[in-house]
């Protein structure tokens, strides 16, 4: 498959004006550092290899914290007194000590830059080839397996924590137990693209819906307990949820809408953070809580159950959520169908989440009170609930799992919250099984983000602007498995640094305490890429007159 590059965006060349300046300082600032440490060793040996000592030992850590210590450990605390403006000056200026001090996030942003230059030749050129995909339902079920049995023998963890609300042993979905969720789904989710298995599209549907139901649930409970409403805690969350998809629109010509994960989260969480912060005052009051539910739903049946608003009212917002499939047999499918889709597939589901985490713990004390009674009776509770979760489950797989893809979608957002509830009661009936996670399927699941969107490039291929990810990336030809496990491995270590990175690159330009500054970082950061997208805008105009 030829691959189509397309014409050269402005947007990729004012990512190249930066990333090439900064990827060239970060060098240079190790040079600097190397030079001064290097005459320092000469005055003072022995301070030095304490210092030498620290530094290995902080390698080890998280980056964050890393970056966190270089700061307050640094001989100026100027950086965080200094204003934005000052810092970019100091940084145009190329001064050494904020070169020296700054190596960590100048390290980072190449880091961040260079993966996106490895998405860039792995899905826009010819430099690796491709192949196409095969399903074997054989294959694909043994290797799911294989990696439950795997990660069961090495990763089964015991927690101890204490539970959020009543401070006893821990109940009702616990965080490893979604992040063990979202990672065996995730892996599921991932090999579906990966081996094109169609015969799961139902079941794709309900993880997706998953998703969006732990995106209201874990939204509430945070904002519901910790009553943080602040802007930076908000621009973190963006930062988030948003940054690396926005650095790939744009280095790979992308819409964002090729991402539907991401403006689906986004859009979610906006909505319960909405729910509770209009008003937040009165969160604790039970009716007010409950006119918020009530006015959730009815938003929702306007906007999408009222024909004709979901296109009004979006119609503004084209540009970002607007999609075209560029294959042709898609070329007749309007602007706003797949946003209109993907949104409309989960709308309800995250207010179920909210819903539940509202109702936590009054759950939690009921299941506490459930421990306490006596064997007998607590059994014949117990056998009570999973049987009925059991027949439920059932009944939904037969009824509704069954049904072709068009049906099936068709009934999906009203009906997504039964197996949902069904896996929530089952997972957690008896104390053993609350306390137990796969540790391997939640480091998964931590990830999920990245490696959704770091799939279409470097684990599949899309080969060009917009397209969907049909191809498979080929480094070993002729060995299909093999070259499955050499990507699989590239992909899954890239989508953990790039994890790790957005949180690095957080802590460095969103201050928490702060909202000052950090409304001079966002001034600047909007000012450079101004400044970097005209003069690209001109260079390519100047370019095209001359071709
Ligand atoms: C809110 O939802 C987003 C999207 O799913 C998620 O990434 C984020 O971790 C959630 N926040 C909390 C506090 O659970
Ligand atoms: C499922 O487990 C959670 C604890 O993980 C508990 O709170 C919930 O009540 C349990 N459900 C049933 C049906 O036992």
């Amino acid at each position: 498959m030829a691959v189509v590059s397309g014409p050269v965006t402005a947007g990729q060349v004012s990512f190249l004006l930066g990333f090439i300046p900064i990827c060239l300082s970060w060098i240079y600032s190790e040079i600097l550092e190397y030079k001064r440490s290097s005459s320092l060793s000469k005055t003072h040996s022995d301070s030095n290899l304490v210092e030498l000592g620290n530094e290995t030992a902080n390698k080890n850590e998280d980056c964050v914290v890393l970056i966190e210590e270089a700061l307050s450990r640094s001989p100026s605390v100027r950086f965080q007194i200094s204003s934005t403006k000052a810092n970019v000056m100091r940084f145009l200026s190329m001064e050494e000590t904020f070169l020296i001090e700054n190596r960590a996030i100048l390290k980072a942003m190449s880091e961040f830059g260079s993966i996106l230059v490895y998405f860039y030749l792995c899905d826009r050129t010819n430099l690796f080839s491709d192949s196409t995909k095969s399903y074997n339902r054989d294959l694909f079920i043994f290797l799911y397996l294989l990696l439950i049995i795997a990660s069961a023998l090495t990763s089964l963890r015991k927690h101890s924590d204490k539970s959020l609300f009543s401070g006893k042993a821990l109940l009702y979905l616990n965080r490893h137990q979604t992040e063990e969720w979202k990672g065996w789904m995730q892996v599921l989710f991932l090999m579906y693209h990966y081996f094109a298995a169609t015969e799961i599209y139902n079941a794709i549907r309900l993880f997706i819906a998953s998703y969006v139901w732990m995106t209201g649930f874990g939204n509430f409970s945070y904002y519901y307990t910790r009553k943080d409403f602040s802007f930076a805690r908000f621009a973190q969350m963006m930062w988030r949820l948003n940054l690396f998809v926005a650095f790939c629109c744009i280095v790979l010509n992308n819409d964002y809408m090729l991402y539907y994960i991401c403006p689906m989260h986004t859009l979610f969480t906006l909505m319960v953070y909405g729910t509770l912060a209009i008003f937040n005052k009165y969160n604790e009051n039970g009716s007010v809580m409950a006119i918020k539910i009530v006015s959730c739903f009815l938003v929702v049946i306007l906007i999408w159950e009222v024909p004709g608003t979901f296109d009004t009212l979006w119609k503004p917002l084209t540009f970002l959520v607007g999609y075209k499939d560029p294959s042709p047999s898609k070329a007749d499918i309007p602007l706003m169908h797949e946003w209109h889709f993907r949104s409309g597939l989960d709308r309800y589901i995250w207010i179920i989440g909210m819903l539940y985490a509202y109702f936590h713990p009054t759950i939690e004390r009921w299941m506490e009170k459930l421990e306490e009674t006596e064997p007998k009776r607590r059994m014949k509770i117990k056998t009570i609930i999973v049987s009925i979760s059991l027949l439920v489950g059932y009944l939904w797989y037969q009824y509704i799992y069954k049904l072709d893809k068009v049906s099936y979608n068709k009934l999906h957002p009203y009906t997504s919250w039964i197996p949902i509830t069904v896996y929530i009661c089952l997972r957690n009936f008896t104390q053993e099984l609350r306390n137990y996670s796969l540790t391997l399927f939640a480091w998964l699941g931590k990830i999920t983000l990245e490696t959704y969107i770091s799939q279409i490039h470097i684990w599949l291929r899309s080969n060009m602007p917009n397209g969907q990810p049909k191809w498979l990336l080929l480094f070993i030809p002729n060995y299909p498995l093999l070259n499955f496990m050499l990507t699989t491995t590239i992909y899954l270590i890239i989508s953990y640094r790039i994890f790790n990175l957005t949180s690095t690159l957080r802590a460095a330009f969103i201050p928490t305490k702060d909202d000052k500054r950090m409304m001079q970082n966002f001034l600047a950061a909007a000012v450079v890429s101004i400044c970097l997208y005209f003069v690209s805008y001109v260079l390519l105009h100047i370019a095209q007159t001359m071709a």
